[in-house]
């Protein structure tokens, strides 16, 4: 291909000229260039000039539409990445649904579908063999040659606009080689091997959390909302299907995928037809003996009808295609020794024990640990340090020990057991009762702390929307989170935290919002989102109404508190233990310099007190008001409410049905009211 990149000006009439051509011509003979040279080199894999080269030609176009942005249209190669940042992902609807594919697991499985598909068609089929890349499916429409739209299959009916980010895969034509009115291709968007291991180094040394497979770094990379940050990924796409097509028609599946090769399309790689079932499963194992080859995970292979008309005879259920289906491959299992047991705290304070193991070849990388899951997975298959045992990999990533090799045993072997203390903070371990895992319940292990924050940005405690377990971990490892109380100066980091991943800056001003309504709430949800031992929901009201402020409550004895009805000496001990704290008193300080509220409002907002030292309990159904209602209105008029009867209590007031509170309060002679009489009592 030749092209001029030499600017003469030709004042020969009063337009400026490149080489004798318009800024107009000579863009658009640039973008020819540039598209010719992108499908070379991310197509084709074979570019036939240098970065430099390439480089210079889009600095050339970037600089003429510039001086002319009056000629900048969104498919040019400049456009790719452009844009601000969404806000959210507009819905698309699928006009042709993205369907699901059946798997079979082996060749039994895979000649009955065979079978199937032969006793409906009652003739010969020919089948298309492809990788069943793994990565998520997209859809792409073209408008007279023009790509004008991506979504993502979402739940195959409505899936997600995501034009922004598609377009800055460069495999991805902008423009095709032929304009045909109207196109629709369905692909799969991946992230090669190793561009993912690039990135999780990136997100390692940015302290961001890993991403635990290729595909999962793919569909995060393609949910951003911000394409620049897409951009970076280095996404890239097979095309494999058209979902719909104007202007031409095709007779086999194999010719549609030479057609869309031929339009600019990166497609399905070395696809294979097959004359008969046996080829089939020839190629299937093909694939599967080289798959670690492959620069990209695949999760299968898939096989599909090639006859387009067989296919319209054969149909679909209402999930999957009858004629096609997913073959998946089954895990490999390999043999090794473990050579010691050690356990990782979780970021939830569990620990998972692990196994170091001989280093053994698996599916592709070289495995030295394995998980054992927990405590009661090594108690069940009897694992023991020194064991023979197989190994596999858990959906493929993950190593996890299968079982002991029983027959190797020699004896010498060493049962394992849970350490007391944890590794990280040396605190005490436990294991609640019902519970499978063992965890640290150090206060500040960092394990707790991560906890701690989940508890009080909760929708009972806090209420913080959109501070997630994944963004309080992230906000931890930046160093932004040391306690719950830097939640209320995260406002100082909003410049980073806007180009945090999988935050834009209209999630980043939603969560800022929301933590600042929070600063409002009545101490109740504060107190509870404490998470201070043996407090929970109702404990944590009865000490906002007890007590007017959190520093009434930080000064209260273990008498004061103990006064409050249905408290034992446990919770009081608990919430002295808790207030007593340097941490919780520094924490609290912290929290009344943000402006958190620190006051009760329900002692705010007591209308009168002619309830004051009453203590009601509320029975059966109540026809005017809810019982929720009714306690409102005790609280107003300086009252308690309580949810057992005893010798405490004051008045029983009760409604249709009372039960067992009722007959306690006739046993102890308290005093019962019907609801007309609590009606009179607050006229
Ligand atoms: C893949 C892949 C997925 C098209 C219509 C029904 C099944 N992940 O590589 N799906 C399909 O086919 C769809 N082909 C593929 N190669």
């Amino acid at each position: 291909m030749d092209f001029n990149k030499d600017k003469t000006m030709d004042f020969s009439n009063d337009k400026t000229t490149i080489n004798g051509k318009t800024p107009e011509e000579r863009i658009q003979e640039l973008r020819e260039i540039i598209n010719y040279h992108n499908h070379k080199y991310y197509v084709e894999d074979n570019p036939e000039i240098s970065d430099y080269e390439y480089d210079m030609l889009l600095r050339e176009l970037e600089e003429l539409e510039k001086e002319n942005p009056h000629l900048i249209t969104p498919d040019s190669p400049t456009q790719r990445v452009g844009g601000k940042p969404l806000e959210s992902f507009e819905k698309v609807i699928h006009v042709v649904p993205m369907q699901s594919l059946n798997d079979v697991f082996d060749k039994g499985e895979l000649y009955a579908f065979d079978t199937r598909v032969k006793q409906a068609l009652g003739s010969d089929v020919e089948y298309v063999v492809e990788k069943k890349i793994d990565g998520l499916s997209v859809s792409l429409e073209y408008e007279n040659g023009r790509f004008i739209r991506g979504s993502t299959r979402g739940d195959g009916i409505v899936g997600e606009d995501v034009t922004l980010n598609l377009k800055t895969i460069k495999s991805i034509p902008l423009v095709l080689k032929e304009s045909i009115p109207y196109l629709e291709v369905r692909g799969e968007v991946f992230m090669s091997k190793k561009e993912f291991i690039r990135l999780n180094e990136l997100q390692e040394e940015a302290e961001l959390p890993l991403f635990a497979n290729p595909r999962n770094a793919a569909a995060g990379s393609l949910r951003q909302l911000d394409p620049r940050i897409t951009a970076t990924r280095k996404l890239d796409i097979f095309v494999f299907n058209i979902q719909s097509i104007r202007g031409k028609t095709f007779s086999t599946h194999s010719e549609t995928l030479e057609y869309l090769k031929h339009l600019g399309f990166k497609i399905s790689p070395s696809y294979k037809v097959c004359k008969s079932i046996d080829e089939v499963w020839e190629e299937i194992q093909r694939i599967g003996e080289q798959r670690d080859e492959f620069p990209f995970e695949i999760d299968g292979a898939v096989i599909k009808v090639n006859s387009l008309v067989q296919r319209e005879i054969l149909g679909s259920t209402t999930k999957a295609p009858r004629w096609a289906v997913a073959y998946k491959y089954p895990a490999e299992i390999k043999e090794t020794v473990i050579k010691d047991i050690y356990v990782n705290v979780g970021r939830t304070g569990v620990l998972t024990p692990n196994a170091l193991l001989e280093p053994v070849r698996l599916a592709g990388s070289t495995v030295s640990r394995a998980t054992l899951h927990n405590m009661d997975y090594i108690i069940e298959k009897d694992i023991r340090i020194g064991d023979t045992v197989l190994i596999r990999k858990a959906g493929d990533i993950i190593p996890e020990v299968v079982e002991v090799v029983f027959e190797k045993r020699k004896g010498n072997e060493i049962k394992f057991t849970m350490p007391e203390k944890c590794p990280v903070c040396k605190s005490d371990v436990m294991r609640e009762e019902g519970e499978v895992a063992y965890r640290c319940i150090g206060v500040d292990c960092p394990a707790k702390l991560y906890r701690s924050i989940i508890h009080f940005a909760s929708r009972d405690a806090m209420n913080i929307e959109g501070l997630g377990p994944a963004l309080i971990e992230a906000l931890m490892n930046k160093g932004y989170l040391k306690s719950v109380a830097d939640l209320y100066y995260l406002h100082n980091f909003r410049e980073e935290l806007v180009k945090m991943e999988r935050l834009g800056k209209k999630s980043v001003e939603n969560l800022l919002n929301s933590i600042e309504r929070s600063k409002d709430n009545n101490i109740d949800r504060l107190i509870f989102g404490f998470g201070i031992r043996h407090i929970g929901l109702r404990a944590a009201q009865l000490l906002s109404e007890n007590f007017g402020s959190i520093h009434e409550l930080m000064n209260a004895s273990m008498e004061d508190i103990m006064k409050i009805e249905d408290f034992g000496a446990t919770m009081a001990q608990s919430v002295i233990l808790f207030f007593k704290q340097e941490t919780t008193r520094e924490m609290i300080s912290k929290l009344e310099a943000a402006g958190v509220n620190l006051v009760s409002k329900s002692k705010e907002s007591i209308i009168d007190d002619r309830f004051k030292g009453l203590t009601f309990v509320l029975t059966g159904t109540l026809s005017s008001f809810t019982r929720s209602e009714a306690s409102e209105i005790i609280k107003k008029y300086g009252g308690k409410t309580s949810g057992s009867v005893s010798k405490k209590t004051d008045y029983v007031l009760a409604g249709e049905d009372a039960g067992s509170k009722l007959t306690k309060a006739q046993q102890l002679g308290i005093k019962i009211i019907s609801e007309e009489d609590f009606k009179k009592m607050i006229e």
